[in-house]
């Protein structure tokens, strides 16, 4: 226990100087719910809260890993530590899609300054929510002044890591009306930047008009989404949109929105984790009870309703 303890004290202290080694151990802790992780991520909140978060979603193929490896390259000309979370298992950053044909992963893997992680969904509920989260705290805490997290966004309803963003980039691309339809269903929360990628496409231009048709149809807000065109491939646009990140960033701050979105956010955190934690503490508790099985049965007969068996087995748990 000593031992561990002060494993984790020492691994701390390198992860707040930087060391881009003990920033990869401490999110495999985390990945593996090494319980040294947790310990880890305990001591090192504190630290927390300085990068700015940024989080890029969109459906699959919109080229979100290009646009944050071109995000990434302007980064590093003006000297800025990132860090990348792709959660996203259709696209592992490890098969050098992320950087397209302009820019060597490797280029980016050497480089101190930049440290890039993909983290692959997980099948229990919540579970890789819960590592993503952790995950983003420990490059936060490492002194990265940036973190990008990418993760798929068609709108599910599940727990997002997305949540957690400072600012939020939808991308899309032209002539997807799925984006479009469901951009209008109001199923995609309304991002802060909306980017329309691989503008070169004829179809582009209408795209934009379209979301710019269904925005105009919300209420007035003090900031004003921007909707900007993108190539990613080449490079193009990626300044434009750098400078609508920075210019986001500025304005909630100026606003106070920061802070509220945070305590809005870290609020929800907690009270995610407890929830997942009690439904799994339900599930150990009455996974081999017979009288929940007896319960069970009743339902399945129609003797008892569902409501009626809930109340019943949260009853037995007080
Ligand atoms: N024509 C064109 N292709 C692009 C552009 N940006 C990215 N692509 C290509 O689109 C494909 C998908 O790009 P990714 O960056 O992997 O897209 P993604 O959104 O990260 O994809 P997933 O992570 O799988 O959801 C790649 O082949 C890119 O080279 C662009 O501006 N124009
Ligand atoms: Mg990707």
């Amino acid at each position: 226990m000593a031992a561990a303890g002060r494993t984790s004290v020492e691994l701390a202290e390198r992860l707040l100087a930087g060391d881009k080694r003990a920033l990869a151990r401490a999110i495999s802790l985390v990945e593996n719910d090494d319980p040294e992780g947790w310990a880890l991520v305990q001591e090192v909140y504190p630290h927390t809260g300085r990068a700015a978060i940024v989080g890029l979603t969109g459906p699959p193929g919109v080229g979100k890993s290009t646009l944050i490896g071109a995000l990434v390259r302007a980064a590093r000309a003006r000297d800025r530590n990132v860090a990348v979370l792709s959660i996203d298992p259709s696209s592992p950053f490890t098969k050098g899609a992320l950087l397209g044909d302009r820019i060597r992963l490797s280029e980016h893997f050497l480089d101190a300054g930049v440290f890039i992680r993909s983290m692959a969904s997980r099948g229990s509920l919540g579970g890789l929510s819960e590592a993503t989260l952790q995950a983003a705290l420990l490059m936060d805490a490492s002194g990265k002044d940036e973190v990008l997290l990418e993760t798929v966004g068609v709108g599910q309803a599940d727990v997002d890591i997305i949540d957690h963003a400072d600012t939020v980039v939808l991308a899309l691309q032209p002539g997807s009306g799925d984006s479009i339809q469901a951009l209008k269903a109001g199923v995609m929360e309304i991002p802060d930047i909306i980017v329309v990628n691989k503008a070169d496409h004829p179809l582009a231009d209408t795209m934009v008009r379209e979301i710019r048709g269904i925005l105009s149809l919300g209420p007035p807000t003090s900031w004003r989404i921007p909707i900007l065109r993108t190539e990613a491939a080449e490079g193009r646009g990626i300044d434009e949109l750098g400078e609508k990140i920075a210019e986001h960033r500025a304005h909630i701050e100026a606003e106070g929105t920061l802070a509220e979105r945070r305590r809005r956010n870290l609020q929800s955190e907690v009270m995610t984790l407890a929830a997942m934690r009690l439904r799994r503490r339900l599930e150990e508790s009455t996974r081999d009870d017979p009288e929940v099985r007896a319960l069970l049965d009743e339902v399945v007969v129609r003797r008892v309703d569902p409501a009626t068996a809930a109340a019943r087995l949260l009853d037995r748990e007080a």
